[in-house]
Parts: C-alpha cells; structure tokens; sequence
C-alpha cells in the first residue's frame, strides 16, 4: 500500500513531452513542437473556443448531477469522467458525423460531442436499459465495459470502411473503363486483406510524439501506401477510446497489429488518466504510451490531455491522416481521474491527497476559462446564459431519470441476437412461467 501511495506520477520529460498549446495558466503556448500542429487550429474563431468551454461545463455538470443522483439512490452505479473533459471534448470535436466512435464507459463528453442526449446514458447506470441508445443514430457505439475488446472491434469495423471504399472505387474504375460490373466486385472481394495489406506491414514507421509530418512521411516513402493517390482512401474514420489500464490486455495489442498490416482508417486515443482503478501507471508499463503503437508500425503522439486546444489538434490530424489511407495512429492523451473510478470507488485507500491536489491545480476547464478571460472574449452576459443552461440542463437530467420507469423483466431475453433463437425462446418461456408461479395473498397469480 506504502509503495501505491508514492507511485511516481507521468513525468514530461523534454524528450517525451506533451503537445501543449495553452498551459496551466491559461497562456498560450508557441514552440517548435506545436508550430507543425498550429494548421489544425487556424480554422477555429473565438465562439468555437467559447464552445469548447461550453461543452467542458456542460459535461461536467452531467458529472456532477450523475453522481448526486446515484448517491440519492436513483443510479446503481455511475462512472465519473472529472477531469477527462479537454480530452473528450477536444478530440470529440474534432470527428466528422461520418466517423464511427467506439467508446469504453466513461466517455460521456465524446458522446455530447456526436449530439447524443445524454440523459440516455443514465438508463444504463439505472439498469433499466441494456444499451441505452442506437449507435448509428450518432455514430457512437454502446458502452463496452470489458476492457480493451472493444478495439478490436474498433479495426473491425474500419476495415469494412477500407473494404467499402475499395469496392466502391473498383466499381467506378470499372464503370468508366466500360468492364463488367459482376467482374469488378469479384475483383474486390479478393483483394480484401491480401495483397495490398501485407506489403503495408513490412514499413517500419517511427512514432514521434512531436511531429505529424515526420509520422506520416514514414508511409509517404511509399506513395503505394497512401491510397488516397489511387482514389481508395475511406471518407471515413474510426476512433476508439480506452484507457491506461486497457493498454495492459491483449486486445489492444492485437488491434494495433490488425490495424498495422490493414492499413484500418482508426485513430487509437488512450485517456492515460494515470490509474486502472486502483493500479497506478508504474504497475502497467515501463515505456510512455504513446510509443506503443511504435513496434506495430503505428505512429503516435503525446498531447496535454487537460489542453483542450493540444487535444482537439493532435486529433484532427490523426484523423486526416487516418481518412487519407495512411492507417492508424495512436494518441496518449496524458490526463488525470479526478474523481473516484465509479461511485463504487474509494480513491482515499490508494493514492494520495497531495497526489490529487496536485492534478486539481491542472485542471483542464480553468485552463480555457484562464484563456478566454485573459483574450477577452468572456463576459458575465456570457456567464449567466451559461449558468441558466446549465440549471435547465440539471432540471431535465434529474426529471428524466426519476421517470424511468422500471423496464418489462421479460425484456431481458429481447436483443440477445439479432434474430430469435431457441434457447433464448425457451429460457424466456420457463421465465414467464416461473413467474407467474407466485401467488398472492389472494391467490390470484403475480
Ligand atoms: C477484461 C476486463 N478485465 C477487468 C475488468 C475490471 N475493470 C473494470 S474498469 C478496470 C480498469 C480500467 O482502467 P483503464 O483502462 O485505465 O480505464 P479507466 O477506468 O481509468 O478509464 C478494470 C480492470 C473488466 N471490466 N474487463
Ligand atoms: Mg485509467
């Protein structure tokens, strides 16, 4: 326990710092490192800085209403996101409403970002919904909560992207070169995951925490690579989130390799938010994270996970790099679990105040609130629309829960596969007559 408690916590050192663009006192940051990512930013105006705030405050005030609500006995469980909220927001932000989005559990603020009413996700936590929402009306995926499967699903799913666009792009070669339609699908069917993916794993990409152009001009060298030249690249990408911890199983070492030699259109981004609940970053690895895509040939990049702006840029070209057919890359986001793990979490038994008094002083929100009172660009009109936001969106969130009501039991035998299956037709069978077998004071059945 002595040893938990004195975990060293993630260093910056000057050879695996962080891409940061505005730092713990709200001040901008220029140096040689941000100065290949400012081409990221240069689109955005001062109301998209204000919607970045809005949305870090917006979410934190889900926050903050969840938990009272599982405390108040309406949630059976919920799972804090205090903290996370510049790199959820940020890297959110910056996805198209094409992309596809695989979250873990916590990434409550990306799912703000796609559109998603949030209140949806308290159903789960309520234990009254199995999922909670239709992922494809945002292209947000359901909550996974077995660490790390969900990546591989994640490169799954962008290599249908990857097959789609070369099929599509076979059909339109062969459209306007008069071939036969039948013959050019055959064509693309075979070509999936052969060839063209085999020769693309045997580069050997650098990762480089600091340098977009560098990372991707290891596939450069070979403009065979870059399918955007032959018309192949997907329009889409994938992003998948996960945590420190998850870095730790299988999974996510076996979709780094899949995603490697298929060239997959997805963008690895890791919240290292320091602890696997109670399991500090020294207990999951000796090497910082963002070269563990590096022995895959997946390049990566370190970013401030509490600068909102580092976050939303270093994202924005992982993805262009993704949808431009020059494949993964991986993104450690370098942030800190304010809060507990879940409400069922007691943070106190492993780690120390100092600890997060320390991460308190980082935190992310007053970084960009800094920034916005010292460039003028927030005001107390602007403070009070928010403010009145916000004590409406609290309002709906607490009425939306409290009328949930409790779902069919037999709904538990609904969505176990996509079409009816007998096992699951006769559980459900027994069950209804399990229950009907209870009788009342009456005698009437239950
Ligand atoms: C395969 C698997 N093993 C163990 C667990 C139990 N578990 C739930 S959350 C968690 C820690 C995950 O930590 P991390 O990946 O850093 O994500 P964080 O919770 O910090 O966001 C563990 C071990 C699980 N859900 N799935
Ligand atoms: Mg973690």
């Amino acid at each position: 326990m002595t040893d938990l408690l004195h975990h060293p916590l993630v260093e910056f050192t000057a050879e695996h710092a962080p891409l940061q663009f505005i730092n713990e006192r709200g001040e901008r940051v220029e140096n040689q490192q941000n100065a290949q990512f400012v081409r990221y930013l240069e689109h955005l105006n001062v109301d998209d800085l204000k919607n970045f705030y809005r949305d870090m405050m917006v979410v934190r005030r889900f926050d903050i209403e969840a938990t009272a609500l599982q405390r108040q006995g309406e949630l059976a469980l919920y799972a804090p996101l205090l903290g996370q909220e510049a790199a959820q927001v940020g890297s959110g932000q910056a996805l198209a409403a094409s992309d596809m989005v695989f979250p873990s559990y916590r990434e409550h603020g990306v799912a703000h970002t796609r559109g998603m009413d949030m209140a949806k996700i308290l159903q789960l936590f309520r234990g009254v919904d199995h999922g909670g929402w239709d992922s494809f009306e945002h292209n947000f995926h359901l909550y996974t909560l077995v660490i790390g499967s969900h990546a591989l699903h994640a490169v799954g799913y962008a290599m249908g992207i990857q097959q789609d666009a070369r099929m599509t792009a076979q059909r339109d070669a062969a459209a306007q070169h008069d071939a036969a339609t039948q013959h050019s699908d055959a064509q693309a069917g075979a070509h999936f995951g052969d060839a063209d993916a085999g020769e693309q794993g045997t580069t050997q990409p650098q990762a480089d925490a600091s340098s977009p152009d560098s990372a991707s001009a290891a596939f450069r060298g070979d403009t065979s690579q870059d399918a955007s030249h032959t018309g192949q690249a997907p329009q889409e990408a994938v992003m998948v989130y996960f945590g420190d911890g998850a870095t730790s199983q299988g999974d996510v070492s076996e979709a780094l390799g899949f995603a490697a030699v298929n060239n997959a259109p997805v963008v690895f981004f890791c919240q290292n938010n320091q602890w696997a609940i109670s399991v500090p970053n020294s207990l999951q690895f000796k090497a910082p994270l963002y070269l563990r895509g590096s022995g895959f040939g997946v390049p990566g990049v370190r970013v401030d996970g509490n600068d909102v702006l580092a976050v939303h840029a270093a994202t924005r070209w992982a993805l262009e790099h993704a949808r431009h057919g020059n494949g993964p890359v991986f993104i450690e986001a370098v942030t800190y679990r304010m809060g507990a793990h879940t409400t069922s979490d007691d943070p106190t038994k492993y780690r120390s105040r100092e600890e997060e008094a320390h991460w308190r002083a980082k935190d992310p929100i007053d970084r960009i609130r800094l920034a916005l009172e010292a460039e003028g660009a927030w005001s107390e009109t602007d403070d009070a629309a928010l403010s009145a936001e916000l004590e409406g969106f609290g309002e709906y969130l607490r009425g939306y829960v409290r009328s949930l009501g409790a779902p069919e039991k037999s709904s538990m035998f609904e969505h176990v596969y996509a079409t009816e299956n007998v096992l699951v037709s006769e559980d459900k069978a027994w069950f209804a007559e399990y229950e009907a077998s209870f009788v009342d004071a009456q005698g009437e059945a239950q």
